[in-house]
């Protein structure tokens, strides 16, 4: 018996967080017995979360997946090995696309397969392969207008301020202290606690706009505490104040910006009476807080899930960016980025402006007239696009580390569209309510089972960091890495699978270097620097913006037309809530808002006995006055009902939560679409959402937060 202990990175969030496993070699046999942070790590400091700490336990849980599975016709699932289902799997394919042609066939690649750095690009490359574009990840169900927005204002090459020598900061409804999601320019979760105090202590002002007193908030010189769903209002109440005043970078403006005085004119009626009233703030702190933003001299405001799963959320999202721009908060000339983004190709950044292009550019929906967005379907389309007959009905589906079955937007439609599939193959440890409907099941590596880069954090380390991990621990059983899915049914149906550097495809058995190699070949770094550079900041090799091209001209487009026309309906309304069909405001006078929780990744968590220790329901929080008004206490259940659908939960009082909000985490319960074991499993607050109204006309993006709910006492027992 020894232990041996190896150096990795956590791959249950995106974070990455560095960390020292101990594996046990005992009788030729190795299981990982520890995880800790690494004190040494020059970013991380030794910070790991409760969730990371639990890797032990979720590798060797006694219910993991440990092979294949296949649907028999009697329902039950039979264990086969993993090269008889992607055999029989490839079979089912190449007969769809035979018969309805390739669109039929789509992947959704869900948070689980987003932490894996070759899950998500050997996917897209099987697309290209075959020729379907009916891609799909949760990026289009959490923040989609982040990538729309920027294409119709206009990017600046060398990005907004970055936090790490910000004087003021704006956090509009995100929360890295649990999350570990920052916000470009924001805080990120890299040992976000000790990062935030530092902030502090060297000066920094901090405005949090979130209707809960978040542990980000407790930082806050300024908390807005806000009526969600009204950022659009209120992000216009700011460029108002800002504009009127004059508090704009006027030089920056004058050379980058078209559209100023159109901005200022579509902001003007939302004067601070009518955006405190509407937002339920003092009209003293909103003032306060947009001068505090205008007065400071580096630094940005971004955004996070909550306004951005709001209602009206690619218009907040253009002024979240204008306002970044009209105060001129860009990277300049010799100013120093924060991450050194080695995995991707070196391009120069340069003080300029990249100018705005039409953001409905990808392929067609047969829906509502949506498109995709950057080469990727929209995931809040998906359920209906297998359901509706006709050409281009998707009919097979693979699950590559998501739970549609409780993540996705109307539960009832997201089941029965799951129900209708031909094929539907699951890629996950877990027997998730997802995989219950699955026609294959198939079992992943780990994160400890498989070599991988931080592919994510790459882009948003406050550092130029870069780190690598190897195998940490050989599989034992017959499961798969991602790739090892994507290149099976390729080699099977004879297709191609391109990545950056060549044919994935071609390779008989590649490794997961191998295929490491290929994803980011013409990386700034290449592949085998960054494998000899673990856990190391690179100060040498820090980014510096670089000057303009002499002949740049683009500018940003502060005020199209289609953003006047935004601004005037979000003015229209007496909430946000309005854009949502059946909404009265005497029936539904509650806001149910997302948050996350620390021990859980989505639905993610329980099944690990130490984080159900922290609660096995996503606990409805609410104000202690409003839960006294309804004549309830902690730990009764409260029916929770939008105007499309109803869940009961577990009512719990949180002093932190603004009054007529319902602050709930989503992902939980089971596909049963009943609440009886709440208790225990918890609910999807998916029910309560709906595909059919409310949509945003540019990326989809169904209202996912702010939802306009009714909340009455229930009656035990259920
Ligand atoms: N109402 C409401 N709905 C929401 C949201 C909300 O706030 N409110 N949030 C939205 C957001 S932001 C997102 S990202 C989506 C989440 O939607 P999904 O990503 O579809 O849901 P998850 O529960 O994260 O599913 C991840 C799955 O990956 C599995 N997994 C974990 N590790 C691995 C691995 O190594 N390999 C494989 N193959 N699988 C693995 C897990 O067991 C889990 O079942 O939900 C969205 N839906
Ligand atoms: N521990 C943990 N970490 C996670 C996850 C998890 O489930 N658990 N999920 C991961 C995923 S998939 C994602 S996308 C990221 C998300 O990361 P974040 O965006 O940081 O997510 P949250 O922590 O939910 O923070 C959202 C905040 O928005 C607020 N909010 C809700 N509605 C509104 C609104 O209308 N307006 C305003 N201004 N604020 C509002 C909520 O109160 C909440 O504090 O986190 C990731 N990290
Ligand atoms: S924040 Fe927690 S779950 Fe995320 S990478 Fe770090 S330790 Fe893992
Ligand atoms: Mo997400």
């Amino acid at each position: 018996m020894a232990i041996e202990t190896k150096r990795s990175f956590c791959r249950v969030c995106h974070a990455a967080c560095p960390i020292e496993v101990d594996v046990l070699h005992d009788n030729g046999q190795s299981r990982v017995v520890d995880v800790r942070g690494v004190p040494d790590d020059p970013l991380f400091e030794g910070y790991t979360c409760i969730k990371g700490r639990q890797l032990p336990a979720q590798i060797n849980h006694p219910d993991r997946l440990r092979s294949s599975y296949r649907r028999e016709s009697d329902g039950h699932l039979t264990a086969i090995a993993s090269t008889e289902a992607l055999d029989e799997i490839a079979a089912k394919l190449a007969a769809i696309i035979e018969q309805y042609g390739p669109r039929a066939v789509a992947t959704y690649t869900g948070t689980g397969g987003y932490q894996n750095s070759c899950a998500l690009e050997s996917a897209r490359g099987f697309h290209k392969g075959i020729g379907s574009s009916s891609f799909y990840t949760s990026v289009t169900i959490d923040q989609p207008a982040k990538a729309t927005a920027p294409l119709r204002i206009g990017m600046w090459e060398a990005g907004f301020h970055n936090f790490r020598d910000a004087d003021v900061s704006m956090a509009v409804g995100y929360n890295p202290m649990v999350s570990s999601y920052g916000a470009v320019g924001g805080l990120q979760g890299t040992n976000p606690f000790t990062k935030m105090r530092q902030a502090k202590a060297r000066g920094m002002k901090l405005i949090v706009v979130d209707p809960r007193r978040t542990e980000m908030a407790t930082f806050a010189d300024i908390h807005l505490q806000v009526r969600p769903g009204e950022d659009a209002a209120l992000l216009a109440g700011f460029l108002n104040i800002i504009l009127g005043e004059g508090l704009h970078d006027h030089e920056f403006c004058d050379q980058w910006v078209d559209g100023l005085d159109r901005l200022a004119d579509g902001v003007a009626p939302f004067t601070v009476g009518y955006v405190a009233d509407r937002c339920g703030i003092d009209g003293d702190d909103l003032l306060a807080a947009a001068h505090m933003f205008a007065a400071g001299t580096r630094g940005s405001v971004g955004t996070g899930t909550g306004p951005n799963m709001a209602p009206n959320s690619s218009i907040m999202e253009h002024l979240t960016l204008a306002m970044n721009i009209v105060c001129g908060r860009v990277n300049r000339e010799g100013d120093r980025l924060e991450s050194g983004l080695f995995l991707y190709p070196d391009v120069p950044k340069r003080a300029q402006v990249f100018g705005a292009r039409d953001p409905l550019s990808g392929p067609a929906h047969r829906m509502r007239g949506m498109r995709g967005i950057r080469g990727e379907m929209l995931s809040s389309v998906l359920s209906e696009e297998i359901l509706e007959p006709g050409e281009g009905q998707i009919r097979a589906l693979i699950v590559n580390g998501g739970n549609p079955a409780v993540a996705f937007p109307d539960q009832e439609l997201a089941m029965r569209s799951l129900a209708d599939l031909e094929l539907l193959v699951v890629v996950d440890h877990r027997m998730t309510s997802t995989a219950e409907l699955a026609d294959y099941v198939i079992a992943p590596r780990l994160s400890l089972e498989r070599a991988d880069v931080p592919h994510l954090m790459d882009r948003w380390f406050p550092a130029p960091y870069t780190n690598y991990t190897d195998i940490t621990v050989e599989a034992s059983d017959d499961v798969l890495n991602e790739w090892q899915v994507f290149h099976g049914l390729s080699r099977r149906l004879g297709t191609s699978l391109p990545l950056a550097g060549g044919d994935l495809a071609a390779l008989a058995a590649p490794t997961d270097d191998d295929v490491i190699d290929l994803i980011y070949t013409g990386s700034r770094m290449p592949t085998s620097e960054v494998r000899a550079h673990r856990g190391e900041i690179h100060e040498d090799l820090a980014l510096v913006v670089v000057a303009a091209d002499p002949s740049a001209t683009a500018r940003f487009s502060v005020a199209p037309d289609d953003v006047l026309v935004d601004l005037v309906t979000v003015r229209a309304q007496a909430t946000g809530a309005e854009i949502l069909a059946g909404f009265d405001p005497a029936v539904y006078p509650f806001r149910l808002v997302s948050r996350r929780l620390k021990a859980v990744l989505n639905s993610l968590g329980t099944e690990l006995p130490v984080l159900a220790k922290k609660g096995t329901t996503n606990s409805a929080y609410m104000n202690p006055a409003d839960l006294a008004e309804l004549g309830v206490s902690s730990g009764d259940l409260v029916e929770i009902a939008s105007p499309t659908g109803a869940v009961v939960g577990v009512c719990e009082a949180a002093p932190d939560v603004r009054r007529g909000v319902v602050s709930m985490a989503h992902s939980w319960g089971d596909g049963s679409l009943s609440d009886d074991k709440v208790r225990d499993i918890g609910t999807p607050t998916s029910r309560l959402t709906t595909t059919a109204s409310g949509y945003d006309a540019i990326t989809g993006m169904v209202v996912l937060s702010a939802i306009p709910v009714s909340v009455r006492a229930v009656l035990e027992p259920v």
